[in-house]
């Protein structure tokens, strides 16, 4: 598997993030602990300067899997239900200053907290026509520069729609599109999901992109998430896609991330084996 993790370029209240601050000094890091690629959680890609951005993750060999705007949603109130129609228009607009950079990144566009929540004296009929048609936009504009877009399931205590792999298959197929897939996150399942292993096998090749993190958001290990049962899924749908780290930087952020990794690289490293053993 390809594993990045989730770096912040800017300041965030957002505690999944393991790494903000000196952006040259935690690349280095991220690289040398051996992560393959680094996701970016950009509030605003017009108050960063993506030249310098751009040049330090390709001096560092980082690829980049993913760009997560949900910081617009938790620092500025951004949001595609959002009964004031400016609100809107601007949460949609953030999402396309996402393209460019993107598309020279390579990088998809992460579509989770954005969505907003369903706010007092909004129905539910609007939230859902106004998600739609941002969602339907967003995705047309982004399809122009071969960017894909990855809806992501978000638990309920976070938001009030789409809280399930399943409601959120079934969203992704009535936008449509080849550009449009899934972002599952094993600390969101493991609220939400019946059972995480068949969510995996239910979205399939829809999905684009996964976060990992462990039942109380610690890297894996911490937690009771059964991740060796999840990677065994991962490696039977034949998943592409980088595994990104999104877990609270405790006790520290290095020691968290080169934990929840080499966490990870073991188990991928046992199943190897039993595989090997069996034949
Ligand atoms: C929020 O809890 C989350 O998981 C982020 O990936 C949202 O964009
Ligand atoms: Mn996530």
């Amino acid at each position: 598997m390809k594993y990045s993790m989730c770096l912040s370029t800017n300041p965030a209240q957002f505690e999944a993030v393991p790494f903000k601050g000196d952006f040259r000094q935690n690349v280095q890091k991220i690289a040398e602990m051996g992560f393959d690629g680094i996701e970016l959680a950009i509030r605003d890609p017009n108050i960063i300067d993506q030249d310098e951005i751009y040049s330090i993750l390709e001096i560092a060999g980082m690829q980049v899997p993913a760009i997560g705007t949900g910081q617009a949603w938790g620092e500025e109130g951004l949001s595609f239900t959002d009964p004031d129609s400016k609100i809107r228009e601007k949460a949609i607009e953030r999402v396309l200053s996402h393209i460019d950079f993107a598309a020279r990144t390579g990088a998809l566009i992460i579509i989770g907290l954005l969505r907003g929540v369903v706010k007092p004296g909004v129905t539910l009929i609007d939230a859902d026509q106004w998600l739609h048609e941002a969602f339907s936009y967003c995705c047309k504009k982004a399809a122009l520069q071969d960017v894909c877009i990855a809806f992501e399931p978000i638990n309920r205590y976070e938001t009030s729609l789409l809280n399930s792999v399943r409601s959120g298959l079934k969203f992704i197929d009535e936008i449509g599109g080849e550009n449009l897939g899934m972002l599952l996150d094993t600390f969101h399942m493991n609220i939400e999901e019946p059972s995480i292993e068949e969510s995996i096998r239910i979205a399939g090749d829809r999905m684009f992109h996964f976060h990992y993190a462990d039942s109380n958001r610690l890297y894996p290990g911490c937690g009771h998430i059964d991740f060796r049962s999840i990677l065994k899924v991962l490696h039977r749908i034949d998943y592409k896609g980088f595994l990104s780290g999104e877990h609270r930087p405790d006790p520290e952020p290095a020691l968290a991330a080169a934990q929840g990794l080499r966490y990870l690289r073991v188990l991928e490293e046992e199943l190897e084996e039993e595989v090997v053993a069996f034949r």
